[in-house]
């Protein structure tokens, strides 16, 4: 069942936030003008991104002066419970991942609903280069170049209606493709979920490569989520269902240990987790002798603050963890 999906004129159906936040992208060099301006379906071949000038450049978003983590690290240290628990385990097991055909159900708050080929998907807005920190709770981070669609505007395509207050995020479980299945180490399908304001926050990445190459199956392909201020339990993969909600969706890892891990799970180095420290962490980013470089200081929202602190304005982020 195919739904399509209004192909209306970029000006009709950017409201001010995503407007907004498309001039802050620009402004920190985020994004060039021309893409501005490419708001309508198909403007850019999402299959062949090409690598722009802003993609290494710009301060916070993308950390030029960064080593990057090597393909090899980023692709074989994974955590996708799906595959197995243990670190290698995905790049083990995940070719029995069937990336394609594959659709995506959008539901709930929105007056465009349905079931979405990706490839009309990849077709509402143009495809970006971000070179993004990615913290992971564990203590160890990565920094990977992605390409992939900022979600805010992909999800305004959509029509969310006053009631959605709230995205929800839902990952294929399909026993046959994924082993870990087998085991109750989450209680499947992995979940996740972000405020209305933080999914269309102009950083939030729906990402569909890494490196200039699509997404390898052990990394979330064909799509996944990519927000880089909070632990990297939020960038749920191979996403099959987007729904709008009114309430506070469960996500998985909350579900799992509500102490421990909260439901806005922004990287805090003051805030740390019940049984170990969050105030430093070891990035993979090395040479091919050693995987963890040394310890290096946490920053607050993973060095993002600048641009998502205002977010958070009043809120008591030791109980909104
Ligand atoms: N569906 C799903 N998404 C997931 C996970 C998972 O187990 N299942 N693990 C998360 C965790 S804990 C991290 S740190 C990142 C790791 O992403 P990477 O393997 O691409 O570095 O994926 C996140 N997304
Ligand atoms: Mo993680």
């Amino acid at each position: 069942m195919k739904t399509p999906i209004p192909d209306l004129p970029a000006h009709l159906i950017t409201p001010e936030p995503v407007y907004r936040a498309r001039r802050q992208l620009m402004q920190l060099g985020l994004a060039s003008p021309l893409l501005a301006l490419a708001g309508c379906a198909g403007a850019q071949d999402a299959s062949a991104p090409a690598p722009t000038a802003a993609a290494s450049g710009a301060s916070g978003a993308a950390p030029a002066s960064e080593e990057l983590t090597r393909f090899e690290d980023a692709t074989s240290y994974n955590n996708f419970y799906e595959f197995g628990t243990g670190k290698t385990d995905p790049a083990r097991y995940a070719g029995s991942l069937e990336p394609a055909p594959w659709s995506v159900v959008v539901g709930g708050e929105a007056e465009v609903t349905g079931t979405f080929p990706l490839e009309d998907l990849l077709r509402i807005t143009a495809v970006q280069d971000r070179t993004y920190r990615l913290r992971c709770v564990e203590g160890w981070s990565m920094v990977i170049p992605w390409q992939g669609l900022p979600l805010g505007e992909v999800l305004q395509r959509f029509k969310p209606n006053s009631r959605a207050k709230y995205v929800a995020f839902t990952t294929l479980a399909d026993p046959r493709q994924m082993p870990g299945l087998r085991y109750p180490s989450i209680d499947w399908p992995y979940r996740e979920g972000l405020r209305m304001d933080e999914a269309m926050h102009p950083l939030t990445l729906l990402a569909t490569g890494m490196y200039g190459k699509p997404l390898p199956n052990q990394n979330g392909a064909p799509l996944r989520l990519v927000v880089p201020w909070k632990y990297g339990f939020k960038s749920i993969k191979s996403i099959i269902r987007i729904d709008f909600t009114e309430t506070m969706p469960p996500t998985s890892w909350n579900m799992l240990q509500p102490e421990e891990y909260g439901f806005y799970s922004n990287v805090n180095p003051d805030v740390d987790h019940p049984r170990w420290s969050q105030r430093s962490e070891r990035r993979i980013a090395g040479t091919a002798s050693k995987l963890f470089a040394e310890r290096i200081p946490t920053l607050p929202f993973n060095g993002y603050g600048e641009q998502v602190a205002g977010l958070y304005a009043g809120m008591d982020l030791r109980k909104w963890y």
